[in-house]
């Protein structure tokens, strides 16, 4: 409680009240199943403990004022006017308040205080956690009687419009739909989801942060987006029923984009294959059989880093290294790429050795630390109070 205790303070020091209400939206881990979502193909994430805090109350003008606690600086705008730069924390909030105010005119002046404890640039999607707090506090403060669909949707409205990324709907649907204990396997196409229990019985989840983030993600993920989606025109030429890469098989890709283009050709078979992993992990997940889910790991992991060409050198040492250790079952690099964190399964009990392992041989070939990242399973976007 003691983000949401430096929430009240500030507030109060800022604002001279308390907030009206705190609400909190998580991060979220990934088991399997990258780069599908946008193809609507299926993902397998999990709200984590760790979370976006927004503190708001109203105003009666029309001003919006924000605090960050981790960044320690104010912003004021007119609602009104809203502006948008490069790299800014106020996008996220901004561009949820703007596409909600589009229909929902009773949207007027708020004060905000934000904090959070997922860590940033990790790939445990702090912007969803955001972009989401933020339309959950707004519908919570207006009345807007948003249904928590609409609130993953505007978190991803908000990433394509305010910040120029154009992401699927994985990380918001998370956040949201987020349940303790329990993995989302979610249809990206209907968005019909099913929970299903983790129990890993013998084996934890352990994040390993290489600490970078390579400066393309943004620009590099919205071109493999582009990718998938020209080998799907090549192949609606002589198939227009298709309509993404979930309705399209190997063969198909193999008579019509691999002729045309060997780059949509590799790109669009990996989705494809992505996409396969994903429904053989959750049997093995189902079944409890972690052998064969840490292979599936490890499959997904070079795929991504050969085919998909979405991994770097950091996040390839640490997934080699991990497939070199008895306590590992399995390694892959997590979200959208070019940085971020593994997810390793490690038998119970092992993490600390796997770390202690893993960080000096990390360190003697980048001279960076390695940050271990301890989470939990958790319940989606939530009032706090
Ligand atoms: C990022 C995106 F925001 C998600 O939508 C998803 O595509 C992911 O990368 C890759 O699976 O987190």
């Amino acid at each position: 409680m003691q983000l949401v205790d430096q929430i009240k303070s500030d507030f109060q020091e800022l604002f001279g009240n308390q907030p009206e209400l705190i609400v909190k939206s998580p991060g979220r881990i990934n088991i399997i199943g990258e780069h599908t979502d946008y193809n609507n193909g299926f993902v397998l994430p999990a709200a984590i403990d760790k979370g976006v805090y927004i503190g708001v109350s109203r105003r009666d003008d029309n001003h919006i004022e924000l605090f960050s606690v981790d960044y320690k600086e104010r912003y004021h705008t007119d609602i009104d006017s809203l502006t948008f730069g490069p790299e800014l924390w106020t996008n996220y909030i901004l561009g949820a308040t703007r596409i909600l105010r589009k229909t929902h005119s009773n949207i007027d002046g708020f004060n905000l205080i934000v904090a959070g404890d997922v860590p940033l640039g990790a790939g445990l999607s702090s912007s969803a956690a955001l972009t989401c707090a933020t339309s959950f506090a707004l519908d919570k403060l207006f009345q807007l009687q948003l249904s928590r669909l609409d609130i993953a949707k505007t978190g991803q409205q908000t990433e394509h419009e305010a910040v120029g990324l154009r992401c699927g709907i994985m990380d918001q649907f998370a956040s949201v739909f987020g349940k303790e204990n329990n993995l989302l396997k979610l249809d990206c196409r209907s968005l019909e989801y099913e929970y299903i229990p983790i129990v890993l019985e013998n084996y934890e989840i352990l994040l390993l942060n290489t600490n970078v983030k390579h400066s393309l993600a943004s620009s590099a993920y919205n071109q493999r987006r582009e990718a998938c989606e020209a080998a799907v025109a090549l192949v609606q030429q002589k198939y227009p029923s298709v309509s993404s890469l979930r309705d399209i098989s190997i063969a198909k890709l193999e008579e019509m984009v691999q002729p045309i283009s060997a780059e949509y050709f590799q790109k669009s078979k990996f989705v494809v294959e992505e996409n396969q992993r994903l429904l053989n992990a959750t049997d093995a997940l189902k079944s409890n059989d972690i052998s064969k889910l840490g292979k599936l790991l490890y499959d997904a992991h070079w795929a991504l880093s050969k085919e998909y060409e979405v991994s770097c050198p950091e996040l390839d040492f640490l997934v080699s290294t991990a497939s070199t250790l008895p306590e590992v079952a399995g390694a892959r690099m997590m979200g959208g790429g070019f940085g971020g964190c593994t997810i390793n399964m490690v038998e119970k009990g092992k993490s600390k050795t796997v770390i202690e392992k893993i960080s000096s041989l990390y360190f003697d070939r980048f001279q960076l630390n390695l940050t271990p990242i301890q989470v939990s399973i958790s319940d989606g976007t939530q009032v706090i109070l």
